[in-house]
């Protein structure tokens, strides 16, 4: 369509005060013409889609004004979210949903004569995360503004995201993510909100002018840090907070230095050393490596954010009134290092004595853990944390030492259990426990769902528990209903609202009205239409992408997430392999049509995981190639999965695969995601699961394998998954065909480590679960797929029951008791 001809022609013109779709438009040309230096003939869809974005963000900034006067005025007491990882999804759509203009700006696109999808779909989204940790860190901020909380989410500004997911002949293939690439419509630059970050280097200590002696950190490399700012609406309200991200460079004066003494390359390597650190996000969200960039990535944004704090603070109190200003909440131990590094600036750099710099310390932060893995729990050798930065070790041995003197006390004559306690694990290679540190130096502790949270207490921090048991709490995690519901599935939006009203969107609880519509057979016909339609959308999407057209009407049945073995897609894939064998021996065998859709992203070191993406290939081909089971049976692996790709797939899928050996999953999210969208799901008694089931009932959910009470008896009695392959004939059948190279032409090598790994070690019992999950999948999930009334009614049912799950609640939690704040109001601009 030539727009040239639907009203942009007057580009600049035009200021007449009018509705606000003419605003819009007007909007839209100015941003168009004079910012991005455009016409429309020559225009690409991205010049139009970032016409449109700096027209939203000019609506934001306004908002942002207002609300940052409003904070300064009110002095308030503001809550600082501290992460590693900010995994955002696109803004464009979100923000145009939380600032009530979507209807109206679909209008302004159309009379323009441009395609308003076209534009959301143009962005490319900020990978700045691995996974449920970095999406949950994004899903608070959206919850913080919502709920009109003072709040500034600090974090890295990574160059290069999370990678692209390729797939070649069946293996994953890591793609570097250039999401600048085409430019940021939504971050603002803040050169004059700078840091200056040290490195290495060594200490001395000195008498001060009141004689008192004291320390100072003379680091051998400085870096600066620059402030990005991407603002944060909440859902209509006024608030806007804001992202800081922080960027590394070069600290001028070092590259003068080298100039001086002509040495160009020297200054230029100096540079390129310093931006290095904030370059590329690690692709691991397990395993950890002991990378020294990654320690100092970690310090790096740490120290940026807490004197960007304390800058924002002496602007109306002094350094020892921080602890009531800041509730400073530490996505897991990734920014523990903010412990030593406040200590550092309050003693060394502000003067105060030990303990009242201890205690602002201790007040101010909060702790979440994450993960019960324990190669996920972060340590750092002393040698490198030592020679990265000097000052902070010492710290760390002051705070070890008071904190150890304490233990003694309470515990006399037990010296391994100050041992246990210790920050510093003293086992061959001496290193720091970063989770000892941040239960030390935080006030409030808490795990991600209920039985992750009673975990914590019994296993992985046992001791700190019984030390102090009223650190201790539990927020089970929460998701946001505005891009995962409103943005995600406007079919199920509309449907949900013209019933019951549109309270929902910012109070999830209100669902539950939809309860006694469940018993309404119209309105299950109208739920199954919407289904239908987003099944046919997810369809033609899996199609563009991987060429292979799923049937509508079959049951999709889907696992999107990291591939982990703890999250065990391999026993999803044993249920495909014992269905397509049942199929082939039995063409009459009642069962669904089934899809089975698989999508996620394997750690690039994580060879195990890389090889069940191979082999879920390798099912796929040998399944979608036989005629035996065409039209029964269909298996796709979904490359690239991402927070835009994940907002396809949850509205349409039937089936939510959950199947984590209990006890591993700290709390999953996108369990909460699926479920929220009309999904059922399958799973296992870990993390959220336990609470999804009990709040949308036992006989609207797949329970299947052990509990985690199951897995200690069964490890305690000594697992031999190999007893399983040899009496359940089904499961030897299938890990039969994958040994014989069933599904890799005859090639008994390829999937060798897989085998051997599942019958002689099996850590994550996927062979001892291997019946009950068959059994359900076939019985339950079938039995029910065959009535779809009662299936509808349990769909309408799970929707109807997701309100504990919002992050709305989650963040409520937070605010009464962690971080004892309450909202700051803004009036309008
Ligand atoms: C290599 C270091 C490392 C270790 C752990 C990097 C990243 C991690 C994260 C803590 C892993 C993670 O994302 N954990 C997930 O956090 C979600 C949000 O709380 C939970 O829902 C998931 O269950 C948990 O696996």
């Amino acid at each position: 369509m030539a727009i040239e001809d639907r009203g942009m022609r007057a580009a600049t013109d035009d200021t007449r005060p009018g509705t606000d779709l003419e605003a819009w438009t007007r909007a839209f040309r100015r941003n168009l013409y004079s910012f991005l230096g455009r016409f429309p003939v020559t225009a690409t869809t991205n010049d139009k889609y970032q016409a449109l974005a700096y027209s939203v963000r000019e609506q934001l900034l306004d908002r942002w004004v207002k609300t940052a006067e409003t904070y300064y005025r009110n002095k308030a007491r503001t809550v600082c979210y501290l992460s590693a990882e900010f995994l955002l999804g696109p803004h464009l759509g979100n923000n145009l949903v939380n600032l009530g203009a979507v209807d109206t700006v679909k209008s302004a696109m159309d009379a323009l004569g441009l395609d308003y999808e076209e534009l959301i779909d143009q962005e490319e989204e900020p990978g700045l995360g691995n996974g449920g940790l970095g999406r949950l860190a994004a899903c608070y901020l959206d919850s913080l503004a919502t709920l009109q909380i003072p709040s500034i989410g600090y974090g890295i500004r990574y160059e290069f995201g999370i990678f692209d997911q390729q797939i070649r002949d069946g293996w994953q293939v890591e793609v570097t993510d250039k999401w600048l690439r085409l430019g940021n419509p939504w971050e603002i630059p803040r050169p004059e909100i700078a840091a200056l970050v040290g490195f290495g280097g060594y200490t001395e200590s000195y008498t001060d002018e009141k004689g008192r002696n004291r320390t100072r950190w003379i680091p051998a490399r400085l870096v600066r840090g620059i402030g990005y700012d991407t603002p944060i609406p909440g859902y209509r309200v006024n608030t806007t907070n804001l992202l800081r991200l922080w960027s590394a460079e070069a600290v001028e004066s070092f590259d003068f230095e080298s100039f001086n003494v002509g040495d160009y390359y020297g200054a230029v390597e100096q540079k390129v050393a310093s931006e290095t650190i904030s370059k590329v996000l690690y692709p691991n969200d397990t395993a950890l490596q002991g990378k020294r960039l990654r320690l100092e990535q970690q310090y790096f944004f740490v120290t940026c954010a807490l004197q960007d704090m304390m800058r924002i603070h002496l602007q109306t109190s002094d350094s020892t009134t921080f602890h009531e200003k800041y509730a400073v909440q530490l996505n897991d131990t990734h920014p523990a290092l903010a412990i030593p590094e406040l200590m550092r600036i309050l003693v060394d750099e502000h003067g105060l004595d030990w303990e009242q710099a201890w205690h602002i310390t201790q007040q101010t932060f909060g702790y979440t853990n994450h993960t019960l893995l324990p190669e996920a729990l972060e340590t750092w050798s002393i040698p490198l944390f030592g020679s990265a930065l000097p000052r902070h070790l010492e710290i760390v041995y002051e705070i070890n030492r008071r904190f150890l003197e304490e233990v003694r006390e309470l515990y006399p004559d037990d010296e391994d259990r100050v041992r246990r306690l210790s920050l510093i694990d003293e086992h061959g290679d001496r290193s720091v426990r970063m989770a000892h540190l941040a239960c030390v130096g935080s006030r409030a502790i808490n795990g991600v769902a209920a039985l992750h949270s009673e975990l914590l207490k019994r296993d992985v921090l046992r001791d700190f528990s019984e030390l102090w048991p009223g650190k201790f709490q539990n927020v089970t995690n929460g998701v946001t209903p505005r891009r995962f519901i409103m943005l995600a599935n406007p079919g199920l939006t509309k449907l949900v609202t013209d019933a019951i009203g549109d309270g929902w969107t910012h109070d999830l609880d209100q669902l539950r009205t939809l309860e006694r519509m469940a018993n309404d057979s119209a309105f299950r016909d109208a739920w199954r239409r919407v289904k239908r339609a987003n099944k046919e959308a997810l369809a033609a999407e899996i199609k563009k992408r991987t060429g292979i057209a799923p049937d509508p009407a079959s049951l999709f049945d889907i696992q999107i997430k990291r591939f982990h073995e703890y999250k065990r897609q391999h026993l999803n894939l044993l249920h495909v392999i014992a269905l397509y064998y049942r199929l082939k021996r039995n063409p009459g065998y009642d069962t669904p049509p089934r899809t089975v859709v698989l999508g996620g992203k394997a750690a690039p070191g994580y060879m195990m995981a890389k090889l069940i993406i191979k082999l879920v290939h390798a099912v796929a081909d040998v399944v979608n190639n036989d005629r035996a089971t065409s039209g029964r049976l269909r298996v796709v692996f979904v490359p690239g999965y991402n927070v835009k790709l994940g907002q396809r797939i949850f509205p349409g899928a039937d089936l939510s695969e959950q199947i984590s050996m209990a006890g591993k999953e700290a709390s999953g999210t996108g369990n909460m995601k699926f479920a929220m969208n009309g999904a059922l799901t399958i799973g296992t008694l870990d993390g959220a699961n336990v609470e999804i089931r009990d709040a949308v009932g036992a006989e609207n959910f797949f329970l299947c394998g052990m509990t985690v009470e199951d897995v200690r008896e069964r490890l305690a009695e000594g697992y031999r998954p190999f007893e399983h392959y040899q009496t359940d004939e089904e499961l030897r059948a299938a890990i039969d065909a994958i040994a014989n190279g069933a599904f890799s032409k005859g090639d008994r090598e390829l999937f060798k480590p897989i085998v051997d790994n599942l019958l002689w070690s099996d850590p994550f019992m996927v062979l001892a679960d291997f019946r009950s999950y068959v059994d359900c999948q076939e019985k339950e999930v079938g039995g029910m797929w065959r009535n779809p009334d009662r299936w509808t009614r349990a769909s309408i049912l799970n929707v109807a029951r997701m309100g504990p799950f919002s992050s709305d609640r989650a963040i409520d939690e937070y605010c009464r008791n962690i971080w004892h704040l309450k909202p700051v109001p803004i009036p309008e601009a």
